[in-house]
């Protein structure tokens, strides 16, 4: 399959990495968008929100509760953080294999103008 987050999960694309267990890894975005700038995917191949099946929505706990993990690793709970999910094309999605972005590090502005 022609992903390239699955690349990484499997090691043939590099990627900084901070967090790591059976189901879910984390690694530093390559255009980051605040100072820090992870994104946290599952290991299993989902393309987008939308293909989320019923048998998924613990992974997607997971993958919370992994925020939650990292957030206090990289120093940045107290200070708060943004997670984010993009979907399809309005919504902005490139890479089509789930992720969450742990944006943190600065005062994030508010959603609209
Ligand atoms: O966000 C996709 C994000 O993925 C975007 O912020 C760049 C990032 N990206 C793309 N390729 C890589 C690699 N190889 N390493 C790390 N980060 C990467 P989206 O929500 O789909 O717009």
């Amino acid at each position: 399959m022609d992903c390239i987050f699955c690349k990484i999960v499997e090691g043939s694309i590099p990627s900084k990495k901070v967090y790591e267990n059976e189901h879910v890894l984390a690694f530093h975005d390559i255009q980051p968008a605040a100072p820090v700038h992870l994104l946290i995917i599952p290991k299993k191949h989902i393309a987008t929100m939308n293909d989320v099946d019923s048998g998924d929505w613990g992974l997607i706990g997971e993958i919370h509760r992994a925020a939650q993990e990292i957030a206090k690793q990289e120093g940045v709970a107290e200070s708060g953080y943004r997670l984010i999910n993009n979907c399809g094309k309005d919504g902005g999605q490139v890479v089509y294999h789930i992720h969450y972005h742990l944006l943190a590090g600065v005062q994030l502005g508010p959603l609209h103008a």
